[in-house]
């Protein structure tokens, strides 16, 4: 009997120790989260560059963070859950990012992060070059961050092109459809198909 109770006692003992040991390491992953959090950059919003930058195409994929294109008018803040710690806020129809990027010949699909409250709040356009893509998230919005799948860019250069992507509100071509504001953009991704 009393062996028994000891055995008890060292299971119990083993459960408890097992559970510290889980409780541990969750909280050691929160931790580790939370110092992944931290070590997004800190401080105040980068502040745009002063002409739009220059980027080349090369790999598989380009990523172009909406806070460091050329911005006006972007409300860029500090967000957590926004790759590179920070996202752009479209608040008017003055808002406009831009970035220049050489593409090597062949095809690709252009697409954007985004975060937008509603469905009221959630299309805008990019124009490469003069052509200007309508752009939104899922409809509803899924309520986070997520890429716009489904108003793929679809891009064919016969040549080596180096195009203007900007990024605003409307188009004008297009009065009676108009975009929107207050929709979070993270960044404007570019692949090659
Ligand atoms: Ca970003």
């Amino acid at each position: 009997m009393k062996l028994v109770n000891k055995v008890v006692t060292v299971v119990t003992a083993i459960a408890a120790i097992a559970m510290l040991a889980s409780c541990g390491s969750t909280s050691g992953a929160s931790d580790s989260s939370s110092a992944g959090a931290s070590a997004a950059p800190a401080g105040p919003a980068p502040e745009s560059p002063s002409e739009p930058p220059k980027y080349t195409f090369e790999g598989s994929e380009l990523k172009i963070e909406l806070e460091n294109m050329y911005n006006e008018e972007f409300l860029i803040f500090a967000d957590a859950k926004a790759s590179g710690g920070y996202a752009g806020k479209l608040v008017s129809e003055e808002s406009i990012a831009t970035a220049i990027v050489t593409f090597p010949a062949g095809d690709y699909v252009g697409l954007v992060m985004e975060d937008a409250p509603d469905g009221n709040h959630d299309a805008f356009n990019v124009f490469i070059n003069d052509t200007a893509y309508r752009t939104f998230p899922s409809d509803p919005p899924i309520g986070t961050y997520e890429l716009t799948t489904r108003t793929p860019m679809n891009l064919h250069f016969d040549a080596e092109t180096t195009v203007t992507v900007k990024i605003q509100q409307n188009d004008p071509n297009r009065p009676n459809k108009p975009g929107e504001t207050g929709m979070k953009l993270d960044y404007i991704v570019f692949k090659k198909k």
